[in-house]
């Protein structure tokens, strides 16, 4: 909204030219949402506890998590509000994919949201039927895959790490992966949210990384130089990358060992939808893969913790699933196994920006 009320005056005003600046609009966007978490935080965190939302804790669980009963939970409300706020405030609204992904960071925290709001009124662990919040999250992804594959000059071209030909074409098959990609990231994260400041630390990396992609994609000298594909417009998403930075930081100071509040399934499916739709709006899809491979850690040790246990009638890979939990019952104190954790996530990120010049 700033952008459309104050650059126009630079014709004035000449330091209102400082407006058109992507870099300029997505560090404000980054302190904007910040500082809305730092003063709802408080608000929000008591207003939680007034109204009973607690953590219901399962007892199947690492013993250490019983202590955790009653924490406030949703704090994911404060992520998605400070988020929107932050990007309405500092982006360009005329572009299309800002909508795209906010669609998502909105749809997928409604789901998550009814999730918890189920479990927390049912005072049990169980939420929305697997199969209705699926559902819904395929419905969603499904509609923002379609009408990006019929946008006009978007490609169904993927973009292969450390490869710069080999760039297949899929077609209409493009609308199947984009949703795959959305769908998965956003359950991925949600598994991975089972410590404190476990799933909000990688994302900030993943987010931050993110920044730069949408950043070089959407300037077409940058994009021409790294051989990356050139997606017009899509330069706008640096802010909203921002912005989600800014939230989780600002999340984060409230989610960090010993939590005073979970973001809930409210924040984690949004976070993990809106992390997968900005891999397909930048087309940079398969990179999540190295970008967000803590979450891809996490899906795989349950998957394959799953499997072998149905494949060998009781037997387990990991003391438990996922695989955060293991290295609990190894003996690791939580913050040990959460900032070990994030210092993975950090040189993932740099692995993968590192690919964008190893082609
Ligand atoms: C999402 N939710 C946390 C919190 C957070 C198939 C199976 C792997 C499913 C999986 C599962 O239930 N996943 C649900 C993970 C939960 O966190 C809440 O959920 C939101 C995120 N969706 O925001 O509201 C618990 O995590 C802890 N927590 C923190 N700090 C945080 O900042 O300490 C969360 C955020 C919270 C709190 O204790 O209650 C969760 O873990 O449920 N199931 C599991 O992950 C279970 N694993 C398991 O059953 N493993 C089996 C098989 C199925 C693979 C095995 O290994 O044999 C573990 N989780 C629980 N109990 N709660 C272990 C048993």
């Amino acid at each position: 909204m700033l952008y459309h009320l104050l650059y126009p005056l630079h014709t004035t005003y000449t330091y209102l030219n400082v407006f058109r600046y992507i870099t300029f609009r997505t560090i404000y966007a980054t302190i904007t949402a910040l500082v809305i978490c730092f003063i709802l935080g408080p608000w929000l965190i008591r207003k939680l506890r007034a109204l009973k939302m607690g953590q219901v804790i399962r007892d199947d669980g690492p013993e250490a998590h019983l202590a955790k009963e009653g924490t406030p939970t949703m704090g994911g409300i404060l992520i998605i509000f400070s988020v929107v706020v932050s990007t309405l405030l500092w982006a360009n609204l005329t572009v299309d994919y800002l909508w795209l992904v906010l669609m998502v960071t909105l749809g997928f925290g409604l789901i998550g949201f009814a999730d918890d709001y189920r479990k927390l009124t049912n005072q049990s662990s169980r939420g929305v039927p697997g199969k209705v919040r699926l559902a819904f999250e395929v419905s969603i992804a499904l509609l923002v895959s379609v009408v990006l594959y019929a946008k006009p000059g978007f490609s169904s071209i993927i973009a292969i790490p450390f490869f710069k030909t080999a760039l297949p074409d899929l077609g209409w098959g493009y609308i199947f992966l984009s949703t795959f990609i959305i769908v998965g990231a956003a359950n991925a994260v949600n598994l991975t949210d089972g410590l404190d400041g476990l799933a909000i630390g990688p994302a900030i990396t993943c987010f931050m990384t993110y920044l730069l992609f949408a950043y070089f994609a959407g300037n077409f000298k940058i994009a021409a130089y790294l051989q990356i594909p050139n997606v017009a417009g899509v330069g706008e998403l640096s802010i909203f990358c921002g912005a989600v930075v800014g939230a989780g930081i600002g999340f984060l100071w409230y989610n960090t060992y010993p939590a005073q509040v979970f973001m809930g399934d409210t924040g984690s499916l949004s976070l993990g939808g809106t992390l997968g739709a900005l891999a397909v709006v930048t087309k940079q899809e398969i990179l999540l893969a190295i970008v967000g491979g803590i979450f891809v850690l996490e899906t795989f040790s349950v998957i394959f913790q799953v499997g072998w246990f149905k494949l060998t009638h009781g037997k387990r890979i990991f003391r438990m699933a996922p695989i955060h939990h293991h290295f609990e019952l190894k003996g690791w104190a939580e913050p040990k196994v959460i900032v070990r954790f994030w210092i993975i996530s950090i040189l993932l990120a740099l692995l993968a920006i590192s690919t964008l010049k190893l082609r």
